[in-house]
């Protein structure tokens, strides 16, 4: 590690690559934030994370996303790999419902030293929620989980991007609720490694589950990986039933990414993604932080219709040329 490192940051770095739970949980407070105690945090922590396979599971509300997790999460443990959960939950950080609720499917890892649970709320989330969650990812990774779990609703420009950083993207869908069309339309069912019907219990399942077969045959193409037949997994929470199944298909998937050559590429893609949109973070602070100062000229010009709006927007970028040395967040 750098001598520059305050040491305090030094011993966070240690007791979160040892796996130590409360630092792991320090670490992801830090990491969603842009201080710059946190740049530094996550500058040690991305030379060790890396190992960790990735999975995103997405679909729409209600579609049996927590319960799968949860019933997942038992599977791998059987397995004994570790898993780190984050749920990404668009419930209000303060009516808290809906994390209160997977808290309480999850209860029964809180003596599991294996399991890291997550709950990160969209609303009020600090700076832009794919670069935070994708953060705080890498911190489970240099922890040591063998597989990150990730959970979002399938709905929302931010959700896809964050579910899309995966590894591994498994879309779930249920039974009777009109999942097939909504899915659809937020262009989710596209990024399907592996379709899972969550409710199989359910009489209307079966229906479910031709309706994504027939599309898959209808050649959705995918991510264009043509040596992977996205398949469909029915599931069910209450029975158990295709739990097993769901897990070897993730792993076989991994297996697959590994084998092919595609982790590396989606690997790539990924770390393209996130310094995109850290830098889009960095900008809009920076850009934010001339409300009050040179931004007031440029609209008092436009106002009087004596600049137009892109070469306002373009002179404004020039207060951008300190950043590439300084931190985002934290410069004056
Ligand atoms: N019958 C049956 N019900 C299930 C199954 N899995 C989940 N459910 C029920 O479906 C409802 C929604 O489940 P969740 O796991 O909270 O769904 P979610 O997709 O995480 O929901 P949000 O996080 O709110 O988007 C709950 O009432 C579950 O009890 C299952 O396999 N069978
Ligand atoms: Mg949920």
């Amino acid at each position: 590690m750098p001598d520059t490192l305050p040491d305090e940051i030094k011993t966070l770095v240690d007791e979160v690559l040892a796996g130590k739970a409360r630092s792991v949980a320090r670490a992801m407070s830090l990491a969603e934030g842009r201080s710059e105690q946190s740049e530094a945090l996550m500058a040690e922590l991305h030379r060790h994370a890396g190992r960790a396979h990735i999975v995103g599971l997405t679909g729409v509300p209600g579609a049996g996303k927590s319960t799968m997790v949860a019933a997942l999460t038992r599977e791998l443990r059987k397995r004994e790999l570790s898993v780190g959960i984050i749920a990404i939950d668009p419930s209000s950080p303060f009516s808290g419902g809906a994390i209160l609720g997977d808290r309480v499917r999850m209860t029964g890892f809180a003596e599991d030293d294996g399991v890291f649970i997550r709950s990160m709320a969209t609303r009020g989330a600090l700076g832009g929620l794919a670069r935070a969650s994708l953060d705080t990812v890498d911190v489970l990774d240099a922890a040591g989980f063998d597989i990150v779990l990730i959970e979002t609703v399938g709905v929302g420009q931010d959700e896809v991007d964050i579910v899309q950083a995966a590894h591994t993207v498994v879309v779930v869908s249920a039974p009777g609720l009109g999942d097939e069309i909504q899915a659809i339309k937020a262009g989710v069912l596209e990024i399907a490694d592996i379709h899972v019907v969550s409710k199989c219990d359910k009489p209307d399942a079966p229906r479910t589950v031709q309706d994504l077969q027939g599309m898959l045959h209808l050649g959705r193409p995918g991510k264009g990986d043509k040596d992977w037949a996205t398949p469909v997994v029915p599931t069910s929470a209450e029975t158990g039933e295709g739990i097993e199944d769901l897990v070897a298909k993730i792993i076989a998937h991994y297996d697959h990414l590994e084998n092919s050559g595609e982790m590396e590429v989606r690997k790539r893609q990924i770390l393209e993604m996130r310094i995109i949109k850290t830098a889009e973070d960095i900008l809009r602070d920076r850009l934010m932080r001339e409300r009050a100062g040179k931004l007031q000229g440029l609209l008092e010009k436009a106002y009087q219709r004596d600049m137009d709006v892109r070469a306002a927007a373009r002179d404004l970028l020039g207060v951008v040329t300190e950043l590439k040395r300084k931190g985002g967040a934290d410069e004056p």
